[in-house]
């Protein structure tokens, strides 16, 4: 590391003047972030990496390299092919398909045809599921690995896009992060999630939106009964029909009345178990939640959560290539007129509507990216303006201690974040943090310095929780150190006092020293609290040595580590930036994103 040196403002006497030097506010040390676009200068000036071709482990060491999967979906296809053929005009094969058609029966009182609002939220549901595809899929570029268990260990992943783990013991998980390109990702740069989880999380609740409608129309108006299979005779049927699919023989297009029973399987599954799985997953993945619901997420962790929400996307992909094939070779002007001119027709009405529909699509793709660089703290805006309330209903749960035991301890715990550099930091650790001292000020009236034997004399809190980085790792570690309360106890804050900024020793990204705002109420939760154990070690440099904040219904990147100083405010818009925390100022994160 390069110990730049450009800091000094520890004078060497810090003891004999402490005593003004305890009011003074570490605020000036927060540098602005230049222009607030996003331009080459982003993230530090974070260089692109492109990660490797997906790849699915087997057994325990090996990897496959999942491109293998087109020539070997190809080869099956031409062999499926091959089979039908043969076995289509068997007797057999022929009096199966003449009991099974393909097509169950509806019952009598069920709707024919489609209405016009379906059209529309067909369109919805489509527009705004590409905003979701591609923003998840920078989520995901962010920590370009997946694993079944909440521990993150190297090597355990089951899914990669980036090469193995290298054995540097300091590699951070943001030098993981992989670029997409931006026409692909929203909006595709290397560690840009702050900016895709708006557009992720905002857009969603517009499609939540969408789909509740959905949901109360079609049972509202018996168009259920056309998307769930009634009868176990669906599944032969669909056999029958895959049959006349691959045998190249395709079915009679009845969907204005009835779909086959493929098509009514793929929709059902997709309606009635992939949208809500998207939901349930997605949910599953929010720290708040899992730190609340114990019972639920040791079943079913934080990583299963995320790998399960990323085959659903897969399972999405899939239906819509499959579904768009269909319905443009199998009568494509039809087709397009149910779903566009609410009408069973050959005229090129729909086709007229759906090719409007998908200029917008086209135009709106284009264009998002290139504006969220121009407008990034629009999006940030609109984003918490979408998703906001939600936030802050989770945040408002307070988890119970205890969360862990020792055997859950995760044996790798990812590091993140940028290493401290400064003169002032390196000194104070090549003396032991013998001259540390943690300042508290601000709006309180007993404003203190604190030295770590003094830290350690006070009363000892211990907690084993789970660390949820917003890129997507996580890890289970025991903390030691001081709980906030004692703190606060100590400090005694002011009524006006109602925001919390934590001060690191070390600079962020685009310099100026890492900070952070916290809601005072959540500084009184039984989980919050200054650690400087961690299992059971003094803790390390790269983990943040001496001090670093844990509140466990935060995202990692609240947590600050290296911490010189607490300050408490009466409002985060004061400090730095203004956003509440330098990942906000500087990579338009949210200043409340407990999921
Ligand atoms: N000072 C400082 N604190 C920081 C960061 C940072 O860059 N600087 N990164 C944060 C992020 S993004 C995470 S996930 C956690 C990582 O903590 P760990 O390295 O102990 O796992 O620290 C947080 N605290
Ligand atoms: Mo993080």
């Amino acid at each position: 590391m390069d110990p730049t040196g450009t800091e000094q403002h520890r004078p060497d006497d810090t003891a004999a003047d402490s005593g003004q030097e305890v009011l003074r506010s570490f605020r000036t040390e927060l540098v602005k972030k230049e222009g607030d676009t996003v331009d080459a200068g982003w993230a530090g000036g974070i260089p692109a990496q492109y990660g490797v071709a997906p790849r699915v482990r087997v057994g325990r060491t090996k990897w496959f390299n999942l491109l293998w999967l087109i020539p070997i979906g190809l080869l099956l296809l031409i062999i499926g092919i091959a089979v039908a053929k043969g076995i289509r005009d068997l007797p057999g094969v022929q009096s199966f398909m003449q009991r099974y058609p393909g097509m169950s029966h509806l019952p009598e009182n069920s709707p024919v045809g489609f209405p016009a609002w379906l059209g529309w939220q067909h369109f919805l549901n489509l527009f705004l599921m590409t905003f979701l595809i591609r923003s998840g899929v920078t989520i995901m570029a962010d920590h370009p690995r997946f694993y079944w268990t909440r521990h993150s260990t190297p090597g355990r992943d089951w899914f990669r896009m980036q090469k193995p783990v290298p054995p540097d013991p300091l590699y951070t998980a943001k030098q993981d992060s992989i670029t997409l390109p931006d026409g692909v990702g929203l909006p595709g740069r290397r560690h840009s999630i702050g900016l895709a989880r708006w557009w992720h999380l905002g857009i969603d609740t517009l499609w939540l939106v969408n789909g509740i409608v959905f949901f109360v129309l079609i049972f509202s108006t018996g168009q259920w009964m056309r998307l769930v299979p009634m009868s176990w005779d669906v599944i032969p049927n669909a056999i029958s029909v895959a049959i006349q699919y691959l045998s190249l023989d395709w079915p009679v297009e009845t969907g204005w009345v009835n779909y086959n029973s493929l098509q009514l399987i793929a929709y059902f599954l997709t309606v009635f178990i992939a949208a809500p799985a998207a939901l349930l997953t997605g949910l599953g993945m929010s720290p708040a939640l899992s730190t609340r619901f114990r019972r639920i997420s040791s079943l079913f962790s934080i990583q299963a959560a995320r790998s399960l929400h990323f085959l659903v996307l897969c399972w999405f992909v899939l239906f819509i290539v499959v579904h768009v094939t269909l319905v443009l070779t199998t009568g494509a002007l039809r087709n397009l007129n149910h779903m566009y001119a609410a009408a069973d027709n050959e005229s090129w009405l729909g086709f007229s509507i759906f090719a409007v529909s998908m200029v917008i699509v086209i135009v709106a793709w284009v264009a998002a990216t290139p504006l969220t660089y121009r407008y990034p703290r629009k999006v940030q805006k609109v984003g918490y303006a979408l998703i906001g309330p939600a936030e802050r209903l989770f945040e408002h749960i307070d988890s119970k201690p205890g969360q862990y035991s020792e055997k859950d301890i995760s044996p790798y715990f990812w590091h993140n974040g940028k290493y401290p550099e400064t003169q002032e930091y390196q000194q104070l650790r090549a003396g032991n943090f013998r001259d540390y001292r943690l300042r508290i000020n601000g709006l309180v009236e007993n404003p203190v310095e604190l030295d770590l034997e003094q830290l350690r004399a006070l009363p000892q809190h211990e907690q084993i929780t789970q660390h949820f980085c917003i890129q997507g790792w996580s890890g289970v570690a025991k903390w030691g150190g001081i709980s906030m309360q004692t703190i606060m106890d100590l400090a005694k804050p002011k009524p006006e006092a109602k925001w919390v900024i934590f001060y690191s020793f070390a600079e962020g990204p685009d310099t100026g020293i890492y900070y952070d705002a916290q809601p005072i109420g959540q500084m009184a939760y039984r989980l919050t609290m200054l650690a400087y154990d961690m299992n059971d070690e003094p803790l390390s440099f790269g983990h943040g040595a001496p001090l670093r904040l844990r509140n466990e219904v935060q995202l990692g990147f609240k947590l600050v580590k290296w911490i010189k100083g607490i300050e408490f405010v009466e409002h985060f818009s004061e400090v730095g930036g203004g956003q509440g925390g330098y990942n906000n100022d500087h990579e338009f994160f949210g200043y409340r994103q407990s999921i």
